[in-house]
């Protein structure tokens, strides 16, 4: 498919108007669009896909099924909490945060992918419209939560992404569970699409460090750090492992039985 990506390149080597290359340098780069300097470029079509994404994405009732997913994962998320606080005696879930990803957002991934900025490739193409990032202080706990998700028996997996075993070129850890959360009304029950990240702090911590100065950003940006990021992904590793070694040390001592 012909995209504005291609566009881009095209016009990269015939010198187009500013417009066009703006508008994809801004989705290349990852920084919001300013969608008055699109309406000075010949490409007004590619314009009104993105406006009515917007409005798509604006819509009352799109953000309140949206709302209605988070409510039911953080819900099942609290269960699964209480269910290993319990068992194992220690806080498990640091931190569980949500987003909605934006608009700007999506048509930059939509791009990227190939696809036309519009609100039904991003229904049918993205998994990650709704986000859920769960964070805890051990390795071995995100595959307990995961476990548990797993078993839900409203939830089907759709996908899992194990980026702890297999950890992005970039260095980039974490576990991901794609799945699909029903939404029940009367007679209907609508599937609802979710990215769930699973991490640890360690993992988390690098992540926020990438956002800022990694990913997303354009070759040129990225060139200085991204030797030092993906080195210290590897640190990471053996922190999150040095971590979970200790804490099973302490526990082993606690169930030794005593000399005295
Ligand atoms: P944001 O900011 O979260 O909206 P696919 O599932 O294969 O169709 P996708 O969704 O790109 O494609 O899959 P992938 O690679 O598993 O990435 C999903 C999300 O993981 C990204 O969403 C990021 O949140 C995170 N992620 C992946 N790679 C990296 C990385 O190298 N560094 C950091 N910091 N995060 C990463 P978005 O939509 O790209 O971003």
């Amino acid at each position: 498919m012909y995209t504005l990506l291609d566009r881009f390149e095209e016009a990269r080597h015939a010198g187009c108007p500013l417009g066009i290359r703006t508008t994809v340098n801004h989705a290349i780069r990852g920084e919001p669009m300013d969608h008055t300097e699109i309406y000075d470029s010949a490409d007004r079509k590619e314009t009104d896909k993105i406006n009515t994404l917007n409005e798509h994405l604006s819509d009352a009732e799109f953000l309140l099924k949206k709302n209605w997913t988070i409510q039911t994962i953080e819900f099942k998320l609290n269960m699964i909490d209480l269910e290993l606080s319990n068992t194992y005696n220690r806080t498990v879930m640091q931190k569980v945060e949500h987003r909605i990803k934006k608009a700007d957002s999506i048509s930059r991934k939509l791009i990227k992918k190939g696809h036309a900025p519009t609100f039904e490739n991003a229904v049918r193409t993205l998994n990650d419209i709704v986000g859920i990032r769960v964070v805890c202080l051990y390795s071995d706990d995100v595959y307990k939560i995961a476990e548990l998700l797993k078993q839900q028996k409203d939830f089907t997996l759709v996908n899992e992404k194990d980026y702890i075993k297999h950890p992005k070129k970039s260095g980039y850890q974490s576990l991901h569970l794609i799945m699909d959360v029903p939404l029940v009304f009367y007679d209907t029950t609508e599937y609802q699409r979710v990215e769930i990240q699973i991490r640890t702090v360690a993992m988390d911590f690098w992540a926020g460090v990438d956002n800022q100065i990694c990913y997303k950003k354009s070759p040129e940006d990225i060139k200085k750090a991204e030797k030092d990021l993906k080195m210290y992904s590897s640190v990471i590793s053996n922190i999150d492992r040095q971590m979970l070694n200790l804490r099973k040390k302490v526990e082993n001592s606690f169930q030794a039985p005593s000399n005295l």
